[in-house]
């Protein structure tokens, strides 16, 4: 009996071992091409939608930019209802919040020592008040993650343009980084000196942006006092780097082909970094709320437009919703977002290549770990890929019956790094495959919006990539609102 317990061991071990699925097994996943993002990268990219909220001293001059001379008493903010912002936001879909702490005025929103020009020298709860507390609390409420605004350029500041005020800028940054909980973004506006009060010397004062913050300095701050916060780019000039990167206009357009890794001379060498880009827009013309722009506010289908262009081409989007004088998003910005809310919900109803059987020409080692039904199984961690030195494949999902459909959502398995760099749709058409989309990068994301179009089979062909590619998701939806028709509002 032993004996033949032994056999059938052996036999079973032949069997697996001849077997293309245990082969595939000792396949090792692709080596990480480039430079590849942090653990709070991935976090910050998936986080895709967050919002801005400017709100401060312009909110009560109806200015975008104050001089920095307002007395804080102008301040006059009766009520301040974080609950109805933070409620607002979360209801929107976004996941984060950027609170304005400070604007290039030098008006502080909490009572920081290191200068009088805060709200605690204001009306507002008899100089007791604390918004970033407010702010912060209603955000952990509402489960959004809570990031600060700081304007590096002061223009109330006496001290503005000496290393005093680097000290004074820094100082405030810490009472941030230590009083309020979590922040996960950083953000510091690139805008910098030029004319201001400075403290009733008047005048302009001229820094070099390049050297006069230390933003070295800053930079360790950060990373000892909030080890996971995302720190925005300031400034092209790099030694230590940025996690993200200003996308390079203020009206939510991603690149078309859109790189997450940059490369830069920094300290006298070129160097590349994973730096992803972020678009920061304001729903209505200005950052801060001025009545007369009630009737501007972006429509739905605007909003719609903004977050393909954007979140679509991997880049986060960063839509600024300023709050009113009376402390509350305005009921026209509400109502925005919230038709917002719903297009997208529509539009994303429901993936029409779950269900579908993928199939690739080529699966790294033959390994079930790779295998094309990745790209459908919903799971962001699985992904197909392909034998190295492999630069041009694809995958074909057969979706069983005529579909229609108007949006094929891409997603790179990043973690691996960015590598995909051309990519071609096509539909079986009347026997045959015929082209109907390409696309160039993809990364954490690549929507692209396509006429309706009817089949039963996609094929995805990847026509250029810098490594083995590593797809992790291929979505279909058909969109009931002609998003393509919007385009025209670029
Ligand atoms: C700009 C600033 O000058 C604007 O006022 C606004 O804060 C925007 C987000 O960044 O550069």
């Amino acid at each position: 009996m032993a004996g033949n317990k032994s056999l059938r061991v052996k036999v079973l071990v032949l069997v697996l071992l001849l077997s293309p699925n245990f082969r595939a097994v000792a396949a090792e996943p692709p080596a990480p091409y480039g430079p590849i993002p942090t653990a709070d990268q991935l976090a910050w990219q998936d986080m895709e939608q967050y919002g801005f909220v400017h709100f401060g001293m312009n909110t009560f001059t109806s200015q975008e930019w104050g001089n920095g001379d307002e007395d804080p008493k102008t301040f006059k903010l009766e009520h301040f209802d974080a609950d109805q912002i933070a409620a607002t936001f979360e209801k929107a879909g976004l996941k984060g919040l950027i609170l304005v702490v400070k604007h290039h005025d030098g008006f502080c929103l909490w009572p920081t020592a290191y200068t009088k020009h805060s709200i605690k020298y204001s009306p507002y709860k008899n100089g007791e008040g604390d918004l970033v507390r407010e702010m912060s609390d209603a955000c952990a409420k509402h489960h959004l993650k809570f990031g600060i605004y700081l304007s590096p350029w002061d223009r109330n500041n006496a001290a503005y343009g000496t290393p005093a005020y680097v000290e004074i800028f820094r100082n405030e940054l810490k009472e941030l980084l230590t009083n309020y909980g979590p922040i996960f973004e950083v953000w510091f506006d690139g805008a910098n000196g030029g004319d201001g009060y400075y403290g009733g010397a008047r005048g302009k004062r001229t820094i070099d942006p390049l050297t006069y913050y230390g933003w070295d300095e800053t930079f360790k701050l950060i990373r000892e006092l909030q080890p996971h916060a995302i720190i925005w780019s300031p400034t092209d000039a790099i030694t230590i780097p940025a996690d993200v990167r200003w996308v390079g206009n203020e009206s939510g357009h991603g690149a078309e082909s859109s790189y997450a890794v940059v490369t830069r001379l920094a300290g006298g060498v070129t160097g590349s970094w994973w730096m992803p880009p972020e678009a920061d827009v304001s729903i209505r013309p200005g950052w801060f709320y001025h009545q007369d722009q009630d009737l501007f506010v972006k429509t739905p289908a605007r909003l719609v437009h903004l977050s393909f262009d954007t979140v679509g081409h991997s880049t986060n989007l960063l839509l600024n919703i300023p709050a009113s004088p009376q402390g509350e998003i305005d009921r026209h910005d509400v109502e925005a977002l919230e038709g917002w809310k719903e297009l997208t919900g529509r539009i994303f109803a429901r993936d029409l290549a779950k269900g579908a059987s993928a199939t690739a020409d080529n699966v790294r080692g033959n390994d079930p770990q790779f295998a094309a039904s990745h790209v459908i199984d919903g799971k962001a961690g699985t992904y197909w890929a392909t034998d190295d030195g492999v630069t041009t494949a694809a995958l074909t999902l057969d979706l069983g019956k005529p579909t229609t459909f108007n949006v094929i959502q891409l997603q790179e398995y990043i973690p691996l790094g960015q590598r995909i760099e051309g990519i071609v749709l096509d539909a079986w058409t009347d026997g045959q495959w015929k082209e109907f989309a390409t696309a160039s990068t993809v990364g954490h994301q690549r929507l692209i919006v396509v006429k309706d179009t009817t089949t039963s089979k996609v094929r995805v062909r990847v026509t250029k990539t810098d490594a083995c590619p590593a797809l992790s998701g291929i979505s279909l939806y058909n969109s009931p609102y002609p998003i393509l028709e919007e385009s025209g509002l670029r």
